[in-house]
C-alpha cells in the first residue's frame, strides 16, 4: 500500500465512522446520590470531549436547584460556576445541556409556575447555555393539584403545553437553542398510549429522551428505536442507564465495558447520553468504551475498548485493576459476571467429579494467587489513580476474599482434604462475602462455596443430598 492509499484508507474509515455515528454524543450526570464536584466536572468535560462525545448534560438529582428547589434562582457563585462550565465545554468542543427537574411540585397549569421556569432557564442562557432539557421523570404519574386535574385531560397534555411553552419562550430569547423532555414514563416497548399522546402534542422541534425497554436496558435495538419513533411522532435521544449504579444497584460497581448496543442503532436514534455513576474516576472506564462505541459503532469491540479504558484511566496499575474489574462486571449489561472465575471454577468442579485433581486446580490455583496479589497491590501498595481505588475499595477488598477462598480451595483440593475440611474453613470467608453486601464474582463464587459447605456438612447421615456430593462419594468408592 502506498502512502497515498494509507491515507485514502484512513479518510475513508473517517467518513464511514462521520456517517454513521450519532448526532448527539455524551454523559449525562444524573444519578441519585452526592453531585460531583465542580472540579469533577470541570474535567469529565474534558475527558469526554477528547473521546469525541459533544454533549454533557448537568441534572445532578440531589442538586435542590434543579429539582426540589427548582424555582429557586441562582445566586452569584453557582452563575459563576456554571460559566466556567460553559467555556470548558466550548474549549473541549462540548455542548452543556441544561436541565430542569421541576415535576415534583410544578403546577402545570399555574402561568406563575412556567414563567419561574422560563425564567430559571434564561438566567444560564445568559451564561451561554443552549441546550435545555426538561426532566419529568420520577415524579407522579398522575396530576396532583386540583387547578391541573380541572384543567388537563391528562398528564401528557399537562407536561406538553409546559414543554410547549418553554420551548418557545427559549426560541424568543435564545436563538438557536433547543429543547429536550425526559417523559414520565420513560422506559418500555415505546408505544404506549402515555408516549404517543405527548409525542402528538409537543411541538415538533422538541426531543423526547427515553431509556428503552428497561430502566436499565441490557439491548438496544433499531427495531425498538423505530417503534418508539412512529409513536412518538420523533426519534428517541437513549438516555442510557450505564454506567450508573445509583439506588437499588448500589452493591455493584459499573466498571465493565459497553454492550448490547447495535450497530445500526444511528438509524434510528439521534444519539445517546450515558448516566454516569457518582464514583467519578471508576465511572470514566465505561465512559471511555461509550464514547469508542459512539464514534463507530460498527466497529466497536467492547474488550478492545475496555483495554484501552483501563489503561487510560488505572495507568500502570491497568493489569491489578482489571484483575478486579473482570469479576465486577455484574450489570444490566453483562453476560458472563466474572468470566475468569467462572471458568476457573468449572473446571474445578469437573475435575472433582471426574477425580482428576490436577485438572481441578490446573486453572484455579494460579488464577487465586494472580487475583490474591492484584488486590494486594491494589489495597496495599501506591497506585497511580489512588481515587478510583478508594473508590472502589468495598469490591477489592472483597475481591482479596474470594481469592483467599479460592487459594483455599486449591490447597485443599491438592491436599485431598476439601470434604473434610472444606466447610470449617469456607464457611466464614463465605458467610464475610455476604456480609460485605457488595457484588462481586457474580453468584459463582457464593455457589461453588455453598456447594462445598454444603454437601461437606451435610456428610453423615445424609450424602446424598447434593448431585455433586453424591459423585464425590461415588468417586472415593472407586
Ligand atoms: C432516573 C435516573 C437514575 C436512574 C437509575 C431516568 C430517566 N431517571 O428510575 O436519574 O439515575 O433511573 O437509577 C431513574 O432514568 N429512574
Amino acid at each position: 500500500m502506498t502512502g497515498l492509499d494509507a491515507v485514502r484508507t484512513d479518510e475513508v474509515a473517517a467518513a464511514r465512522a462521520d456517517e454513521e455515528a450519532f448526532a448527539i454524543r455524551g454523559v449525562v450526570e444524573g444519578f441519585y446520590g452526592t453531585p460531583w464536584t465542580h472540579a469533577d466536572r470541570l474535567e469529565m468535560i474534558r475527558f469526554v470531549g477528547e473521546r469525541g462525545m459533544n454533549r454533557f448534560v448537568y441534572s445532578p438529582k440531589d442538586d435542590p436547584f434543579l429539582r426540589r428547589d427548582w424555582a429557586h434562582p441562582y445566586g452569584a457563585a453557582e452563575l459563576a460556576e456554571l460559566a466556567e462550565l460553559v467555556t470548558a465545554c466550548e474549549a473541549a468542543g462540548v455542548e452543556l445541556l441544561f436541565c430542569l427537574s421541576p415535576g415534583l411540585s410544578i403546577r402545570y397549569s399555574d402561568e406563575g409556575d412556567a414563567a419561574r421556569l422560563l425564567d430559571k432557564f434564561a438566567s444560564v442562557a445568559a451564561l451561554g447555555i443552549r441546550h435545555f432539557g426538561l426532566l419529568v421523570d420520577d415524579v407522579p404519574q398522575r396530576l396532583q393539584h386540583d387547578a391541573d386535574i380541572a384543567r388537563y385531560g391528562s398528564i401528557a397534555e399537562a407536561q406538553a403545553t409546559l414543554a410547549n411553552t418553554a420551548f418557545r419562550g427559549l426560541r424568543d430569547r435564545v436563538p438557536g437553542s433547543s429543547l429536550i423532555v425526559c417523559p414520565t414514563q420513560y422506559w418500555g416497548s415505546g408505544d404506549e398510549p402515555y408516549v404517543a399522546e405527548l409525542g402528538r402534542l409537543l411541538a415538533p422541534g422538541i426531543g423526547l429522551f427515553w431509556t428503552g425497554r428497561a430502566i436499565c436496558s441490557a439491548t438496544l435495538d433499531t427495531a425498538d428505536a423505530e417503534v418508539f419513533a412512529r409513536a412518538a411522532g420523533r426519534r428517541p435521544t437513549y438516555w442510557d442507564n450505564y454506567p450508573v449504579n445509583d439506588v437499588a444497584m448500589g452493591h455493584e460497581l459499573h466498571v465493565g465495558p459497553y454492550r448490547g448496543r447495535a450497530a445500526d442503532l444511528p438509524r434510528g436514534a439521534e444519539g445517546i447520553i450515558a448516566n454516569a455513576m457518582e464514583r467519578f474516576e471508576s465511572s470514566k472506564i465505561a465512559i471511555a468504551t461509550i464514547a469508542d462505541y459512539l464514534r463507530a459503532p460498527s466497529e466497536y469491540d467492547p474488550e478492545k475498548s475496555w483495554d484501552a479504558a483501563l489503561r487510560a484511566v488505572a495507568g500502570r496499575d491497568a493489569d491489578a485493576y482489571r484483575d478486579f474489574a473482570d469479576n465486577s462486571r455484574s450489570s444490566c449489561l453483562s453476560q458472563l459476571d466474572a468470566p475468569e472465575v467462572t471458568f476457573a471454577l468449572e473446571e474445578h468442579t469437573f475435575g472433582m467429579l471426574v477425580g482428576d485433581v490436577d485438572r481441578a486446580v490446573r486453572t484455579l490455583r494460579p488464577l487465586a494467587d494472580r487475583l490474591a496479589a492484584s488486590a494486594h497491590h491494589l489495597l496495599h501498595e501506591p497506585v497511580e489513580n489512588q481515587r478510583l481505588v478508594d473508590e472502589g475499595r468495598a469490591w477489592i477488598e472483597a475481591l482479596a476474599v474470594g481469592a483467599r477462598a479460592m487459594q483455599i480451595i486449591a490447597q485443599l483440593t491438592v491436599d485431598g482434604r476439601l470434604e473434610a475440611d472444606g466447610p470449617g474453613a469456607l464457611r466464614p470467608l463465605l458467610e464475610d462475602l455476604r456480609a460485605r453486601r457488595v457484588r462481586i464474582f457474580g453468584d459463582v463464587l457464593d455457589m461453588t462455596l455453598s456447594d462445598i459447605c454444603t454437601y461437606s456438612s451435610s456428610t453423615e447421615p445424609h450424602r446424598e443430598r447434593s448431585s455433586q456430593s453424591r459423585s464425590l462419594t461415588q468417586k472415593e468408592q472407586q
